[in-house]
């Protein structure tokens, strides 16, 4: 379940009683039936989170295969949960019942073939898998020189040397090659599950997650790309002109994608790291905010903190006290973990946790705000019956940590002390658009690729043959960016991307991008604000906590068109917030652009 998110998040969901017990069918009425599964989910889901959690913070051969052991018993009584369920078609029962019979064939994102040797391969795939990729090194010159996933991603962020960048990049990439083989055998079987639950292929499956049909699923989140495609297309235009002029036209060349390595992450997937090469007015109201973080001593905990008094002072509640006994806020020194940043609901109660290397930069600041927004989904959803314990679509679980972040203004980060009182000017805020344009749609591209190239593996259209050529197709498709250097189909470039071995689906961080304007619009209505978008902050304002409390802790309990109307007014998801948030940088990158040959 999607108890963690990033991870294994929904796969164990399906997996949680050893108790099941055997009722025959027909013994227990449809709303009967479901109180129990909601039972014994819960429980199951005890021995399931307490395995991954233990894989992700210690990843060994030993806490693989006891991961791998819970997730096998899980899937097996998901799949049986499931066949039980098919009984009650066209019986009585309340309109809730027959919603979580719904979510029930959706309790797991990787769902095995009805064979008990193939139920075990998988489960020992993705525990596998999990385990490669968070334990995975660069290690050019032997073991003394070997790095890791933190220790890459830092060169990506902060070197501007082509060189460094490049070697980074590569030696990251190249070490996701042993996943390919596994890949493919995971594709091919749970697939093969998602066809004995009545899918296409596992790609429908995640697609009918949302409260319509998958193929109206596409054509949405089609939709709302094409919305946004415009800005992101201005936004590329400007920032390889720049990228030009600090690396030089020959390795950036006009018309032409800008190589993946240049933009400040492993993944060219948020370019806010290069907002240095960027900056619209150089110098004018610049926020170091990293160097503020190391200045004022500030460590794991106490950016943790400070995260958790921005939730209080809109009303929410305290952290329990075995969130700061249980989480991993930092690396260890002594062994691997998965360092992607995570959130976890142990126990659909008050075991919350966060699994994070955290280090003392801006960005690990903002994402440590995005964790505990899973967290407080986790801790105002409780009461509801498990199979309602979850996002009201997986794109509203990752947008509530995000919607906070964009009332981190500057404005906010003066109050809480990191940067000195700013006078507002055009410049100024032409500038702090494009950091956060930089985050935000940078993104978009990124965030609806992952699953375009997963669907089209998933239906057959993409196959193991050109794996990692449709990738590269796709991403100069979406995002205008190429590989640095020339790639085969020896290599595997999606697998050196954490959610893909994961098993974790993407389209929800695509959605998030833009679900979160608009709750950060209607949050700001709720406050009374009234100038624009990107200046507000809800910081401190109840009344808007009231509001956004109250969605979460609808959890899935209804359709999610309900739960945003509720909020927002609308029930629709659309860009109309984030395009009015964006609208001065917009105007300005047209102007600057005028002349360039954009595209590529
Ligand atoms: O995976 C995450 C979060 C955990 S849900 C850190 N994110 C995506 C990513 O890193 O690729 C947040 C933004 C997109
Ligand atoms: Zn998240």
């Amino acid at each position: 379940m999607n108890r963690t998110f990033h991870r294994r998040a929904f796969l164990l969901t399906a997996a949680i009683a050893a108790t099941f017990s055997s009722v025959p069918a027909g013994a227990e009425t449809a709303d009967e039936f479901v109180a129990r599964i909601n039972r014994e989910f819960a429980d199951f889901w005890l021995e399931g989170n307490a395995a991954a959690w233990t894989q992700a913070t210690y990843i060994t051969p030993d806490t693989q295969l006891l991961n791998a052991r819970a997730m096998e018993r899980w899937l097996e009584k998901f799949g049986t949960a499931v066949e039980q369920s098919k009984a009650y078609a066209g019986k009585p029962m309340s309109p809730a019942t027959e919603r979580a019979l719904r979510l029930l064939v959706l309790n797991t994102t990787a769902p095995a073939p009805d064979d008990p040797a193939k139920r075990a391969e998988l489960a020992t795939l993705l525990a596998g898998m999990e385990a490669k990729y968070g334990s995975a090194k660069y290690c050019p010159e032997g073991p003394e020189s070997c790095r890791d996933e933190v220790q890459l991603l830092e060169v990506m962020r902060t070197s501007r040397d082509h060189a460094a960048l490049l070697d980074a990049w590569t030696g990251w990439h190249d070490a996701a090659r042993p996943l390919r083989a596994d890949y493919q055998r995971y594709a091919t079987l749970a697939n093969e599950g998602a066809r004995s639950l009545g899918y296409a292929d596992l790609g429908a499956m995640w697609r009918s997650g949302y409260d319509m049909p998958a193929d109206d699923f596409t054509k949405e989140a089609a939709r709302l790309f094409a919305q946004v495609e415009p800005l992101y297309r201005e936004l590329h235009c400007y920032a390889r002109d720049r990228l030009a002029r600090k690396y030089g036209e020959d390795k950036v060349p006009a018309g032409k994608p800008i190589p993946a390595h240049l933009l400040g992450n492993m993944w060219a997937q948020q370019w806010d790291a290069v907002y240095d090469l960027l900056e619209p007015y150089p110098g004018v109201s610049r926020l170091d905010l990293d160097k503020a973080l190391v200045d004022q001593g500030y460590d794991a905990v106490r950016m943790t903190k400070s995260a958790e008094t921005f939730y209080r002072s809109i009303g929410f509640p305290a952290l329990p006290q075995m969130f700061w006994e249980r989480s991993m806020l930092t690396q260890p020194r002594d062994r691997d973990v998965q360092c992607h940043a995570s959130a976890w609901h142990m126990d659909g109660k008050q075991d919350v946790r966060i699994k994070q290397c955290v280090r003392p930069t801006y960005e690990e600041l903002t994402t440590l705000y995005h964790e505990l927004g899973h967290i407080y989904y986790y801790l105002w959803y409780p009461q509801q019956p498990y199979l309602f314990q979850q996002g009201a679509h997986d794109g509203f679980h990752e947008a509530v940590g995000d919607t906070v972040n964009l009332s981190m203004t500057p404005a906010y980060l003066a109050k809480i002390g990191l940067v000195p009182e700013a006078t507002q000017s055009r410049e100024a805020v032409i500038n702090q658009q494009m950091k956060m344009a930089l985050e935000k749609i940078a993104f978009l591209p990124f965030g609806k690729v992952i699953d375009e190239w997963r669907w089209k593996v998933f239906s057959g259209e993409v196959t193991p043959a050109n794996y990692n050529a449709s990738w590269w197709a796709l991403r100069e498709r979406y995002q205008g960016i190429a590989p640095p250097v020339a790639r085969t189909e020896a290599d595997f470039d999606p697998g050196a991307k954490y959610h893909v071995p994961g098993n974790v689906p993407y389209t929800r961080y695509f959605l998030s991008f833009i679900l979160q304007f608009q709750f950060h619009r209607a949050l700001c209505d709720a406050a009374g604000f009234e100038g624009p978008l990107y200046e507000c902050s809800i910081y401190g304002n109840e009344e808007a906590g009231r509001k956004f409390g109250a969605m979460l802790a609808k959890g899935s309990s209804q359709p999610w068109q309900d739960t945003l109307e509720e909020l927002t007014g609308t029930r629709e998801m659309d860009a109309s917030a984030i395009m009015e948030y964006f609208a001065p940088l917009r105007g300005w990158l047209e102007e600057q652009n005028q002349g360039r040959q954009c595209g590529w």
